[in-house]
């Protein structure tokens, strides 16, 4: 079973997500399990502060080190046995592919969520294994980036998704966007579903949804079309895109 733990001074916002949906059904069956922890259980003065001010001064408060390292020492004292996954702005971008890598990975992995204006920089060098950013956007937290992550991954997992095809299907896992999808009415209001959709002819549909994907993903994502590695039957569609738009 997948093993997941959060630290998190907003443990509220991560049960909520977590106890709905896909996710909820995910961790009933036991595919996955997800530890919350309420990082403030690891301070120690009265008033259970985490964060402090900035040496050398300036704006806005860091997190202090102590609970993080608190924490690790008492929930995971074996380096091996986790990996520590800071999310911060800093990190390696949050891809498909870092998605399988983490899905892949046999250890425990545990996301640290920053708050206020950044962490104490001791946490990132003596205790992150990795650091992950979802993208380049200011956020007040790194909650939802955690969310984002272990939503990606978990999806990986075999019977998370009902059914088994969907997840490998997905445009996304082969690098290209998606062809567009209609469900009924087949008239809305003159806006009709294209044809070859209620053709039958499952070659024809195929070959039309490639198009599709292959056009939008090169008028809207070329940075993902040039990394792409086309078929044969592939490299045909999209000599008949670059004709037809010439
Ligand atoms: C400087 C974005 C600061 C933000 C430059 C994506 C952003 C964690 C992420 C920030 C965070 C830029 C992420 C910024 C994130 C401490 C608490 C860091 C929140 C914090 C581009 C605030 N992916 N941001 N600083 O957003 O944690 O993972």
């Amino acid at each position: 079973m997948k093993h997941y733990s959060i630290v998190t001074i907003f443990p509220d916002v991560i049960r909520a997500y977590l106890g709905a949906s896909i996710m909820k059904r995910a961790i009933a069956n036991e595919l996955i399990h997800v530890n919350v922890h309420d990082l403030r259980d690891y301070t120690t003065d009265k008033h259970r502060s985490v964060d402090d001010y900035p040496y050398g001064g300036g704006a806005g408060m860091v997190m202090k080190p102590e609970p993080f390292f608190r924490i690790t020492a008492q929930q995971w004292p074996e380096r091996e046995k986790r990996r520590v996954i800071l999310l911060s702005p800093k990190g390696r971008v949050f891809t498909q592919r870092v998605a399988e890598e983490l899905v892949g990975d046999d250890r425990e992995l545990v996301f640290f969520c920053g708050r206020y204006e950044a962490i104490d920089e001791r946490v990132h060098a003596c205790l992150a294994d990795d650091e992950i950013s979802v993208g380049d956007f200011v956020l007040t937290g790194g909650e939802l980036p955690s969310l984002v992550i272990i939503d990606a991954v978990a999806r990986l997992i075999p019977g998370v998704l009902g059914d088994s095809r969907s997840a490998e299907e997905d445009s996304f896992a082969c690098g290209l966007l998606d062809y567009p999808h209609y469900t009924r009415p087949e008239d809305l209001n003159g806006r009709t579903v294209p044809d070859v959709l209620l053709s039958g002819n499952h070659r024809e549909i195929d070959r039309w949804r490639k198009k599709q994907a292959l056009q939008v993903t090169a008028a809207r994502r070329p940075d993902l079309l040039a990394v792409y590695q086309p078929s044969p039957d592939e490299e045909k569609i999209l000599k008949e895109i670059k004709e037809e738009d010439s």
